[in-house]
This record gives C-alpha cells, sequence and structure tokens, in this order.
C-alpha cells in the first residue's frame, strides 16, 4: 500500500538525547526530558523527531556503539519510557525516526564477545571482519586503511589462548568493530532490529553510515588521490565507501517496511560526494530519503548555492525522490559558526573533525538565518538540528579534559573532534545549566554567554531566532512549500539567491552590499524575513545577509 509519503515534506527535528533535556538529573539528557518537551517541538511545528541512538551503549562514541540494538540504555531511561515518548508525540502528530547503526557494533555486543572468544576461522568470527595480519609473524595490519576518527583501521587481538592474534576492522573506534554484511545470520539479525521497533511503532529509520557497510573485494590498500574530491570532503573510488553491494541490503530493509502501513521511512545517512551518488540510495525500491551532504558543504554564497539546489533536485527527482536540505547535524560545526569562519581561518570544508576556526559570532548568526530562510522554502524535506532554533553557535572553548568525542583522544587533540556542536540545550536563562537539568548538572560546559539565547528567553521576543523558525515552518506549510516547485528567477545579480515556490518569492542577499527590491515586490507582503529590512530614496532595500518571503496575490 501507499501511504501518505508524510518524508516528502516533512520538517524534521533531529534530537541528540544526552544533550537535550535531564529528567534524572545526572547531568546527561534522557528519553523522559525529551518526553518533557515535546509542547514546545509541536509549537515549533515539526512533522517529525529523529532521534540519535539511544540503544545500550557503553557511550565511547555517544551511543553510536551499540551492545543491544533491541533496548534503551539506563543512562537514557527503559524501553517503558520510550514508549511513552512515542505514544506522547503521537498524539501531538510528531512522528518518531529513531537512529540505526548497521556497519558496525561496540566491541562489547555479545557477537564480538563471543568472537573474542572464539577461534579463528569460527563462524562467531565470521560476523566481523577478521583477518590475519600481514608481515612474517601477522605483525603488520591487513591493510592501510585509516579510522575517520584518525590512527589504524585495524586493532589486533590476543587469542583465547594468550598469542599474538588476528585483526579486526574498525572504520571508526576500536570499540567499534565493522560487521561482515556478506553474513548471512547478520542480515537476519538486522531485519529482526528493524522489525522490533517498527513493531513498537516507530515511523522510520536513519541509517548510520550507509554508504560503508561493505567492503571492496579483496580489501585492497586505499591511497587518496589529492585531485579526486568533488563537491564535499569525500573523495570517489574509496574500497569501502559506496560500493555496489551495499544496495541490496537496502532492497532487502524497504520489503520489510512495506510489510508494514507504507508509511515507515528509511533514511540513508550516506556521505557521498555528489547529489547523483547520494541519489542512488533513493532508487525507488530503496530507502526513501538520503541526507543532502553536498548542501551542507555548501557555503553563504549565492552562485554555488543556485548550483546545489539544480543539481539536488535535477538528482533525486530522476529517481522520483524527494530532495531532502540540511544545514547542521551533530557531527559538523554548527551553521552559526561554520557560515562566517574568517579567510584567515577557513578550515577547510568545515566539517566537525577538523579545527572549528575563529567564526565572527553576528555574523555567523545574521547569516545562520538567512540560510535557513532560505532552505525552508525550498520543496522537498529539511532536517534541523537541536539548537539551531536557538541560533546556538559552536562552542569553541571546551577544555580538553572535558571533551568526549573519540577523535579527539585518536589524534591526541589535533583535531578538536565534535564536542562543539553537542553542548546541552539552553533551556531557562535563570535555573542552574540554564534548565537543562534539575541538579545543575552538564556533561559538557554551557557558555555564559548562553543565558540570552534560552528559549524561554526567545520566546517572548518576536525577533528571536526561534520565532523566525517557528514563522519559517508554519508560513512553509500554510503555503504548502514542500510540494512545490522551484522557478529561478533571473537578473537579480551573481550575489541573490532569487526564486519562486508557489505563490512565495524568495530573496536572499549573500554579498556584502543591499541591494533595493524591484517596485512589484517592495509592493508585496513580506510574510518572513530573517532579519530588518531597509529604506532608501528608492523603496525597500534588502541588507546583506538576510532572506525575505514576499508573496504579491
Ligand atoms: O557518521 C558517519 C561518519 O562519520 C562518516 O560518514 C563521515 O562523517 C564522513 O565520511 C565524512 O567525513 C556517523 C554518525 O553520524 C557519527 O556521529 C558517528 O560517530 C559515526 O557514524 C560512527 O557511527
Amino acid at each position: 500500500s501507499t501511504g501518505s509519503e508524510w518524508w516528502r515534506t516533512a520538517v524534521i527535528y533531529q534530537i541528540y538525547p544526552r544533550s537535550f533535556a535531564d529528567n534524572s538529573g545526572d547531568g546527561i539528557g534522557d528519553l523522559p526530558g525529551v518526553t518533557s518537551h515535546l509542547d514546545e517541538l509541536q509549537q515549533l511545528g515539526v512533522d517529525a523527531i529523529w532521534l540519535s541512538p539511544f540503544q545500550t551503549s557503553p557511550q565511547k562514541d555517544a551511543g553510536y556503539d551499540v551492545a543491544d540494538y533491541c533496548d534503551v540504555d539506563p543512562l537514557f531511561g527503559t524501553l517503558a519510557d520510550f514508549d511513552v515518548m512515542l505514544a506522547e508525540a503521537h498524539t501531538r502528530s510528531i512522528r518518531i525516526i529513531v537512529d540505526l547503526v548497521p556497519n558496525h557494533s561496540s566491541d562489547q555486543h555479545v557477537w564480538f564477545q563471543q568472537a573474542l572468544a572464539a577461534a579463528p576461522g569460527s563462524t562467531e568470527r565470521a560476523r566481523y571482519m577478521f583477518r590475519d595480519g600481514l608481515g612474517k609473524n601477522g605483525e603488520l595490519p591487513p591493510n592501510n586503511w585509516e579510522s575517520v576518527f584518525g590512527g589504524p583501521a585495524w586493532t589486533r587481538v590476543t587469542e583465547p589462548d594468550g598469542s599474538a592474534g588476528q585483526w579486526y576492522l574498525h572504520l571508526f573506534d576500536t570499540s567499534q568493530p565493522d560487521f561482515d554484511w556478506h553474513n548471512e545470520e547478520v542480515r537476519a539479525e538486522f531485519r529482526r532490529v528493524l522489525r522490533f521497533w517498527l513493531d513498537r511503532g516507530v515511523d522510520g529509520f536513519r541509517v548510520d553510515v550507509a554508504h560503508g557497510l561493505i567492503k571492496a573485494e579483496g580489501l585492497p590498500d586505499y591511497t587518496p588521490d589529492p585531485d579526486a574530491g568533488s563537491m564535499g570532503g569525500e573523495e570517489l573510488g574509496v574500497p569501502y565507501w559506496g560500493q555496489d553491494g551495499v544496495h541490496e541490503v537496502y532492497r532487502d530493509w524497504h520489503a520489510v517496511l512495506a510489510e508494514y502501513d507504507g508509511d515507515r521511512a528509511l533514511c540513508a545517512e550516506a556521505w557521498m560526494p555528489t547529489p547523483e551518488q547520494t541519489a542512488l540510495w533513493v532508487r525507488p525500491d530503496e530507502m526513501h530519503q538520503a541526507f543532502n551532504f553536498a548542501y551542507l558543504e555548501t557555503g553563504w554564497d549565492a552562485a554555488a548555492l543556485r548550483a546545489v539546489i539544480t543539481r539536488s533536485i535535477e538528482a533525486y527527482s530522476a529517481v522520483g525522490a524527494p530532495s531532502t536540505w540540511v544545514l547542521s547535524n551533530h557531527d559538523v560545526v554548527r551553521h552559526a559558526s561554520r557560515l562566517a569562519l574568517t579567510a584567515e581561518n577557513p578550515q577547510g570544508h568545515g566539517i566537525g573533525p577538523d579545527s572549528p576556526g575563529k567564526p565572527i559570532p553576528e555574523v555567523g548568526l545574521r547569516r545562520a538565518r538567512a540560510a535557513t530562510a532560505v532552505m525552508l522554502a525550498l520543496p522537498g524535506s529539511s532536517y534541523l538540528y537541536q539548537g539551531e532554533e536557538l541560533g546556538l553557535p559552536e562552542v569553541i572553548e571546551i577544555p580538553g579534559d572535558a571533551r568526549q568525542d573519540p577523535t579527539w583522544f585518536r589524534t591526541n587533540g589535533e583535531r578538536y573532534g565534535r564536542d562543539g556542536c553537542r553542548v546541552p540545550i539552553p533551556w531557562t536563562a535563570d535555573a542552574p545549566a540554564y534548565g537543562f537539568s534539575p541538579t545543575g548538572e552538564a556533561w559538557l560546559p554551557q557558555p555564559a554567554e548562553w543565558a540570552t539565547l534560552s528559549r524561554d528567553t526567545q520566546v517572548g521576543d518576536a525577533d528571536s531566532t526561534l520565532n523566525l523558525y517557528r514563522t519559517l515552518i508554519s508560513a512553509r506549510r500554510a503555503h504548502n512549500l514542500g510540494a512545490g516547485l522551484l522557478e529561478w528567477l533571473e537578473g537579480f545579480g551573481d550575489d541573490i539567491v532569487a526564486f519562486r515556490n508557489g505563490n512565495v518569492t524568495v530573496i536572499g542577499n549573500t554579498g556584502g552590499a543591499p541591494i533595493v527590491l524591484p517596485e512589484g515586490l517592495a509592493q508585496g507582503t513580506v510574510i518572513a524575513t530573517s532579519g530588518p529590512l531597509g529604506f532608501t530614496g528608492t523603496g525597500t532595500a534588502l541588507p546583506a545577509d538576510t532572506t525575505v518571503w514576499i508573496t504579491t496575490d
């Protein structure tokens, strides 16, 4: 059956549970904390929530190291707390998407513990990527692959008899051994995990590292080609990303979801270099959505935005899938900082594990608001990351001993890691930990300036970032922009993003100087603006770093 296909136009809000709201008082957010703030998310107007992992985990990678896929980690609550949260969300017409981490488990997963206790060649080892080492005594790793977090992607184990033994592959931390997705037991187990959550009533899954499950035959060495990069930070031809065999897995999952009511969705985190590559994950019999990282990686630059928007819509619509848009998540420098990095400190493409650089806060917030006003006017679905609706910046000054991201540890502090976008949310200005936790604890320190950014402070301020998001989301719904068609408007100059979507005209100014709006638009109704408009002798001016939505009907 075909359901509503709600995901085609949805605004989906990412909750990073450990940093959203703490109900238990241990300084770490939890599921009852999520439940207690559903009213605020309903007021924000989001259609769905995607929750980063809350399943049982030793938390070596903040829950992306799962030890039991079918239970809730005690840090976050219980399965009963999950059921309450889900029911309360559904009562408010908010759908729930859960994170699924199939590329690797935790080293504390019972299967990996069994693999360590078993012999080379055993069925227990066959569920993971164990290989003999190279060199005379197997003392060299099986190939030269590096972990995404830094350092080698292989770790040698000690065999049960005490001898130096085989190596296992981990594309991420040593505590995250990669599964062997050629193994039928692994495939069957994940079908069971899907059904476990579908039976509980979840509306879909965000699939972690959806481009990594299958590794190239023979596990060949990989030497990055500095010229091979295209739109994003990733190159083509990496022997562990985007191998053809991954798609078979998702065709299988598509069939599992289709056993339900036709209203459940899969969203791929496939960090591929181009929209055309990413679109392979959303062919009709595979996933329903894929994150558009090429869009996230585009700066506040009109020409680049026009190009990536056109290219994305073409690539996804060619396979019948909705476009998706995203500016921030728990892995990258928050866009209120990323969009204002200085020329002296450009930090590459701005993706989290690099140095966060030295952004200029006022410019960053202005651009972030303007960039969000462009994004939420686009046809398709948009993903928001908790705290961006408050205009939170990246937190740069986190002491080393407070940092927890494995990237920080694995590079000896050379790469800051992603803690700066994971600082707990400020809810109220006057409470300890800004109301994040009843005891005033917070697992990462919150900056003093965050009092003025707290949600309660912003609710009553008509010009706040929170109220801008509320206005944009409700106008988007009122004008049905998610299901609309984009039509570029010409003649505005290189620094301007200008398009119509239905009866809404959107003009974004990425240049350094104000522009005067044409008379026809100046007489229209401003239904949303990311910042104050100006007036000149000749008419209404759109200042630099500002986006406006106008209806002229
Ligand atoms: O991130 C995946 C990931 O880190 C890569 O796709 C990488 O970002 C990409 O190659 C660009 O460099 C997911 C989670 O979002 C992240 O939080 C986890 O740490 C990671 O998987 C491991 O589970």
